[in-house]
C-alpha cells in the first residue's frame, strides 16, 4: 500500500491551436508522482513535447490531480522483439499475432481498412471483435489511457535484466500495454508511433505479451495506430472508466515475471 499522496500528471500538446480545433496532435504524456517531485514529473513532460519530431506545438496543457484511490500494482508484460526485414514482413507477422491472440481475421482486415481513422488521434480506438465495428464513441479524440506510470529506477532495472536499451518510450509503451491489456475485455492491441523517426511498434496480448515488431511503417511516415480490440463490449462505459481512471502503477521484481 503506497501512503504517500500520489498525483496524476497529463500533458498534451498540439500545433495550429489545441485539439479540439482542429489543431494536430504533437505529444500526450502520463506521469504519477510524489508531491515533491511534481516539478520533475511537469518537466519530463514538457521536454517530451517541445523535442518532439511532430513538430513544435503552439498548444500545450498539464494538467495535476490528486488520486484519490488506491493504486493497483502489476508487473510488466513479457517482452519479445522481433526482427523484421522489410514493413510488409513486420505487418505480416503484427497480423499473424493478432490472430493468434483470437482476433478472427475478417476483424483484422476491417480494421486495417479503417487504418486511416485512428491516425491523427491522441488516443485509441476500440474495435468490438464480434461485429468488427469501432465501438467507441470519441471519434476525432480516442479513448486516452491515463493515470499509469512505472519508477523510473525499476524500470531501469528491469531493462538492464532484460538486456535491452533505456528508453522513455518503450517504458511508457510498455506500462500502456500493460495497463490495457490486463483487463478482461481486451483480446490485443496493436501499435505503431506517429512520430516520424520511430519505426518500431507492437502487438500485446495477455498470452502473447509485448511483442515488439522492429518495422510496421516506413521511416518519414507521421501515421500511427493504437487499436484495442475488444470482447464484451457491453459494458464499455466501465472498460472506458477502466482505461481513463483506474491508477495503475507497474513494478517488477527479478525472478517474479515468469
Ligand atoms: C509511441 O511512440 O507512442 C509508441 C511506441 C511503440 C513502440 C515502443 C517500442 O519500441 O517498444
Ligand atoms: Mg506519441
Ligand atoms: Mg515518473
Amino acid at each position: 500500500m503506497i501512503e504517500e499522496n500520489l498525483f496524476s500528471v497529463r500533458m498534451r500538446a498540439s500545433k495550429n491551436g489545441a485539439h479540439e480545433d482542429g489543431g494536430k496532435h504533437i505529444s500526450g504524456g502520463e506521469q504519477i508522482s510524489t508531491y515533491s517531485h511534481l516539478k520533475d514529473a511537469v518537466n519530463v513532460l514538457l521536454d517530451k513535447a517541445l523535442t518532439h519530431s511532430r513538430g513544435n506545438p503552439d498548444f500545450m496543457q498539464i494538467q495535476i490531480e490528486l488520486i484519490d484511490k488506491p493504486i493497483t500494482k502489476c508487473k510488466p508484460l513479457q517482452v519479445g522483439t522481433i526482427e523484421v526485414e522489410s514493413v510488409e514482413e513486420g505487418q505480416l507477422i503484427a497480423r499473424n499475432l493478432l490472430e493468434q491472440a483470437g482476433v478472427p481475421i475478417v476483424c483484422i482486415e476491417k480494421a486495417y481498412q479503417q487504418m486511416k481513422e485512428c491516425s491523427g488521434l491522441r488516443g485509441a480506438i476500440l474495435f468490438d471483435i464480434h461485429s468488427g465495428k469501432r465501438v467507441d464513441d470519441r471519434s476525432d479524440k480516442g479513448v486516452r489511457v491515463s493515470r499509469m506510470d512505472w519508477l523510473t529506477t525499476n524500470y531501469e532495472k528491469w531493462a538492464t535484466y532484460n538486456n535491452m536499451l533505456v528508453s522513455q518510450r518503450v517504458k511508457e509503451a510498455l506500462v500502456l500495454a500493460t495497463k490495457v491489456n490486463r483487463h478482461p475485455a481486451t483480446v490485443a492491441e496493436l501499435c505503431w508511433s506517429d512520430d516520424p523517426e520511430y519505426i518500431t511498434g507492437y502487438v500485446a496480448s495477455k498470452e502473447l505479451g509485448y511483442q515488439r515488431i522492429t518495422k510496421l511503417k516506413t521511416y518519414g511516415d507521421e501515421h500511427g495506430c493504437r487499436i484495442f480490440f475488444v470482447n464484451g463490449a457491453s459494458d464499455l462505459d466501465s472498460y472506458i472508466n477502466y482505461l481513463e481512471n483506474e491508477p495503475l502503477f507497474v513494478q517488477w521484481e527479478e525472478g517474479n515475471d515468469a
